[in-house]
């Protein structure tokens, strides 16, 4: 995939004074207000400062030795020399209250699709051709799994229903080498990276396509082959799994990062914190990408932190970090672009938090109208639709038309069904599987309860389910 800025060396003199910038870490390079860090320096993969790299981690005084570095160091008395760092004096009792204005929010598109300035990195027509149809097939894959749910004919189910171009554009955005760490709302990463409709449907439906053999619950996909870490909806565990493993990379010299997913919910965990504080220290080239949208299942936001959401928690334990609106395609495309090159051509962590709003229930478990107004879905839904909104984009490109949407939507729904359809005739794991794949000789533990678990079925055979086989 060809990615390039497709800006003139004017323009590029302009992106230095333009809004897509990552806040870095505290420094005392400013006193105020965070540097911006924008990506003028990063115009193409080949001229990617490779011999910048860093392996090794970069003492911590170093971050904050501009004091000695700008001109002439300050008098003795005017600094502490603390082991941290040089901090300086002041006679100001003042306490800090966080920012006066809250920390904006990177842009592309308008909310009728239309550019608001050039400042992006641009997509291959191609690439941008098979993000929208990723969005609407996985907009599709929604509608009808979860309806298949609504039937009885799977137990489960969770939709990324409004969270399509976080999903699309971040995986286009990234290469296969990167290794994903997901929460739950990110099927659309893996069905980029080409996991097929069967493979989502046979998952869903547990049977003997299934990679997990049919012992998750669905919608718990998992890929070796795309390099997809299986989802763990212990809500917030596979933050730090995906820094340890960035630290991997980075000791093997490889050329890629690890990204991971997770909600606003899951930045309410001390695994966050532990895991986003352990990546700053350790310098590991992972992409911590926060879905913030709104709701933590009934809880909002509002009751679950006072901070100006997740962005500023990356600033204060020194992570390059960005708000972008996760709604706009473009935006979440360029974001995840230069955070990769970051990570990876500099070593380092990079927090990104994507406003966004979950459209739909938290899950097929869920009525979220019991707990939120039918006004704030619907506008969220309408005015904020993230698909609809990349379509108009791309039909101001000429790249799409009613023609195209029409078969488009129209294919989409004929193969959601024909895998549903095949994966519901597709026999089930057998009962031995659930014993297996985690030791290499089973303890006895195990033993006994597969024993006493068939003893059990021979005395209840009607209770047992007759589609899957002993
Ligand atoms: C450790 C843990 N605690 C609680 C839960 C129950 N739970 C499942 S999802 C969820 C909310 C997560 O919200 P968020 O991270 O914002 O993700 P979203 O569902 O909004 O995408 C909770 C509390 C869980 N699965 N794991
Ligand atoms: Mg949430």
């Amino acid at each position: 995939m060809a990615v390039y800025l497709s800006k003139s060396r004017k323009v590029l003199a302009d992106l230095k004074t333009t809004k897509m910038g990552f806040q870095l870490g505290v420094s005392s390079r400013t006193s105020h207000f965070p540097h911006i860090y924008n990506h003028s320096s990063y115009l193409s993969e080949n001229s990617w400062p490779t011999t910048l790299r860093r392996f090794e981690s970069v003492k911590a005084d170093k971050q904050f030795d501009s004091l000695r570095t700008n001109g002439a160091a300050p008098h003795a008395d005017q600094v502490l020399n603390f082991p941290g760092g040089i901090v300086k004096f002041t006679s100001e009792l003042k306490f800090l209250s966080g920012p006066e204005e809250r920390i904006h929010c990177y842009r592309v598109l308008d909310d009728n699709g239309q550019p608001i300035s050039n400042n992006f990195v641009e997509i291959d027509k191609e690439i941008s051709v098979k993000m929208y149809k990723d969005m609407v097939t996985l907009q599709t894959m929604d509608t009808i799994f979860y309806e298949a749910q609504r039937q009885g004919r799977i137990s489960f189910y969770v939709t990324a229903c409004g969270e399509e171009a976080i999903n699309i554009a971040s995986a286009a955005a990234l290469k296969t080498d990167d290794l994903v760490f997901p929460q739950y709302r990110e099927a659309g990463v893996l069905l980029w990276r080409g996991f097929s409709l069967q493979d989502f449907a046979n998952q869903c439906f547990g049977n003997k396509g299934d990679n997990g053999k049919g012992r998750q619950m669905p919608a718990h996909y998992g890929s070796n082959k795309h390099n997809y870490f299986t989802v763990a909806s212990t809500v917030a565990t596979q933050i730090p799994h995906a820094v340890g493993a960035a630290y991997s990379l980075k000791m093997e010299r490889r050329y890629a990062c690890t990204i991971t997913y997770f909600g606003d919910g899951g930045t309410s965990t001390g695994d966050f914190h532990a895991a986003l504080n352990f990546a700053a220290v350790m310098e590991a080239p992972v992409i911590l990408l926060c879905r913030n949208n709104g709701w933590a299942i009934s809880t909002p936001v509002n009751d679950q932190f006072r901070s100006d959401g997740i962005v500023v928690r990356g600033y204060a334990y020194g992570v390059h970090s960005i708000r972008v609106d996760g709604n706009d395609a473009l935006a979440v495309f360029s974001a995840v672009n230069l955070a990769r090159k970051m990570a990876i051509s500099e070593s380092r962590p990079v927090l990104i938090e994507a406003l966004t709003y979950r459209a739909g229930h938290h899950s097929t478990s869920d009525d979220s109208s019991k707990y939120r107004p039918a006004e704030e879905i619907e506008w969220w839904k309408v005015a904020q639709d993230p698909v609809a909104r990349f379509r108009k984009w791309l039909e101001g490109q000429n790249l799409w038309s009613t023609q195209a949407e029409t078969e488009l939507r129209d294919s989409a729904r004929k193969e959601v069904l024909h895998a549903i359809q095949v994966a519901e005739n597709i026999e089930k794991p057998t009962l031995k599987e659930i014993f297996t794949d985690v030791y290499d000789v089973p303890p006895s533990n195990l033993r006994d309860q597969e024993k006493s678990l068939r003893e059990t079925i021979q005395r209840h055979p009607q209770e047992y389910p007759p589609y899957v086989p002993l």
